[in-house]
């Protein structure tokens, strides 16, 4: 493969290399061989590859990032499932949050983001809301509807960010996988004006 100048041995660095596989899709295309033609084709595809994923960056570029305006919210809050119950730590708060005793008070139409995590050894979920219906897995009145609940197996995690809603009251977060609500896998929950 003719390299001209650029011996392969001075070039160690990722964009070095990079450089040699784009003098090779041109170089190669004048080819006429049956074999490099085929190299040649293969590394024309890894050129439009690259085409493609610089214009789906830069599609991505020129929209709006909705989703990383963490300047947005109000609080936010790690929860770490495990057996049995929610570890809870305030990492960030303008007041929206605060832990008191062991009850998470939350404020009227602030912006929380709860960071959860399954940190157990079994799969876990979590519900919010109060009066308990264990035998429908789910609490009977959840004053963040259309919020349903989320499911986490072991290691995994996710984020989920909700509005308060002005409904203030004793509320708790829980997990209702078979006996786990029993065993305490609760944490009490207040929303306040
Ligand atoms: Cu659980």
């Amino acid at each position: 493969m003719e390299l001209g100048c650029l011996a392969p041995s001075m070039l160690t660095t990722d964009a070095a290399n990079t450089v040699i596989e784009l003098r090779d899709i041109i170089n190669l295309n004048f080819d006429s061989t049956g074999g490099l033609m085929k190299m040649s084709l293969k590394k024309f595809a890894v050129g439009l590859v690259i085409v493609a994923v610089l214009g789906a960056v830069g599609a991505w570029l020129t929209k709006p990032v909705l989703a990383h305006r963490s300047d947005l919210i109000n609080a936010e809050i790690e929860v770490t499932m495990k057996e049995f119950g929610f570890d809870l730590k305030i990492v960030k708060s303008d007041g929206a949050a605060e832990l008191k005793d062991n009850v998470l008070n939350l404020k009227v139409g602030k912006i929380v983001r709860f960071k959860i995590k399954n940190g157990g050894t079994t799969r876990h979920d979590f519900h919010l809301g109060n009066t308990a219906d264990t035998a429908s897995e789910l609490y009977k009145n959840n004053p963040f509807e259309p919020y349903d609940m989320l499911e986490l197996d072991v290691g995994s995690k996710t984020d989920l960010t909700l509005t308060i809603p002005d409904k203030a009251g004793d509320y708790e977060m829980g997990c209702f996988q078979a006996g786990h609500y029993a065993a305490g896998m609760k944490r009490p929950i207040k929303i306040v004006k």
